[in-house]
């Protein structure tokens, strides 16, 4: 359960929010972590009235091909904001390392250039009860703090 519940008050003056449309790409790795931050994105955009047609979702194998799926609908589609959402936790090798910095750096490149802006929703844990707590848990959901973002930035 979020700790949040209704968007921040200032939300109330972004003007036509029923016309704006935005995209989520989701990994599939960590599903059960996905689909908690996916349920806090939906939840945001449900308090505003966005309704689901206005959203657009692919979905990819891990969150490296995050980079690849926002930088696809971002080309192809005339969005007012991306939301990238993956989870990755600390293994016992260093491809939590590799593959976190990469996806902060792909997803900083993509915002370097023309377009819509997009939205970093990636937890980086070391363990899943982590991940727990931070996709409606005791420290919130990313996902629907992410989805607030995206509805910040579609007016700049
Ligand atoms: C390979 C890998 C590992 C070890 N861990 C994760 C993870 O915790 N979260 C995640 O989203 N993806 C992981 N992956 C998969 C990579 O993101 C990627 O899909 C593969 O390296 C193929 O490019």
């Amino acid at each position: 359960m979020s700790l949040k519940s209704k968007p921040s008050h200032d939300l109330g003056l972004i003007k036509n929010v029923d016309s704006k449309k935005f995209g989520i790409v989701y990994s599939e790795w960590n599903i059960e972590i996905i689909n908690r931050l996916l349920d806090g994105v939906f939840r945001f955009f449900d308090d505003l009235g966005i309704k689901n047609e206005s959203i657009l979702q692919y979905k990819v194998p891990g969150s490296f091909e995050l980079i690849y799926g926002c930088s696809k609908m971002k080309m192809n589609h005339d969005l007012d904001a991306i939301i990238a959402v993956g989870s990755i936790i600390k293994g016992e090798t260093k491809h939590f390392d590799f593959i976190s910095q990469s996806v902060c750096n792909g997803i900083k490149d993509l915002n370097l250039k023309p377009g819509c802006p997009v939205i970093l929703c990636l937890l980086t844990d070391d363990n899943y009860q982590q991940s727990l707590e931070r996709s409606g848990g005791k420290h919130g959901n990313k996902g629907y703090d992410c989805a607030e973002a995206a509805l910040k930035m579609s007016v700049i």
